[in-house]
């Protein structure tokens, strides 16, 4: 009998917990996060009120400040830079390392479209094939610096990438429209370093 009355206490207790204040609500949707996000396992009425605050501010880093020759990536939060020498593949990537960076990725359709825009519409970025991060790499097209992430979603050009007929295992950025291609990995082009902050 205890513990009937225990159970329907603690029941009654869970259904008349505090709604969440009209202002709290707003930011959650204002920052797209679920009430089971922001809550996660702990009560409500336990959580204090800036954690909230906190919580939205933690999902949305703020802009890295990229100083020239670098400018931000948006869709990354990371500061890139052109380098107009030209380099193997393997050459452009050791020399971004040097420099504490690494061959850029662009791991979404935005990202690679804001680089094709960018190319668009930079006179700096127009000229040139340049290499980027992405390579053939245990029989898939990898992102050097994580090769646990995949160019499944990433513009190719036309046609591309046919390394299966042409021996081509590192990409870049075509310079007739700014979208990617497969090149042999001992071409030489300019390449694009990124680093995080
Ligand atoms: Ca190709």
């Amino acid at each position: 009998m205890f513990s009937i009355v225990a159970l329907s206490l603690i029941a009654l207790s869970f259904c008349m917990a505090e709604p969440l204040h009209q202002e709290q609500e707003s930011r959650i949707n204002s920052h797209s996060v679920s009430r089971r996000e922001v809550i996660g396992s702990i009560p409500f009425r336990e959580l204090p009120y800036g954690d909230i605050c906190d919580v939205c501010k933690n999902r949305e880093p703020a802009a890295v400040e990229c100083t020239a020759p670098y400018i931000r990536n948006p869709h990354s939060n990371t500061c890139i830079r052109l380098v107009n020498t030209y380099k193997t593949w393997e050459d452009a990537n050791n020399d971004c390392h040097a420099n504490g960076e690494n061959l850029a990725t662009f791991e979404t359709l935005e990202s690679c479209f804001w680089l094709t825009n960018v190319r668009k519409t930079n006179s700096d970025w127009r000229k040139g094939e340049i290499w980027i991060g992405g390579k053939w790499i245990d029989g898939r097209w990898r992102w050097a610096g994580k090769t646990d992430s995949l160019l499944d979603t990433v513009p190719w050009a036309n046609g591309q990438p046919d390394h299966h007929v042409t021996g081509e295992e590192c990409a870049g950025n075509r310079e007739s429209d700014y979208l990617l291609n497969d090149f042999q990995c001992n071409s030489i082009l300019y390449y694009i370093c990124e680093k995080s902050s």
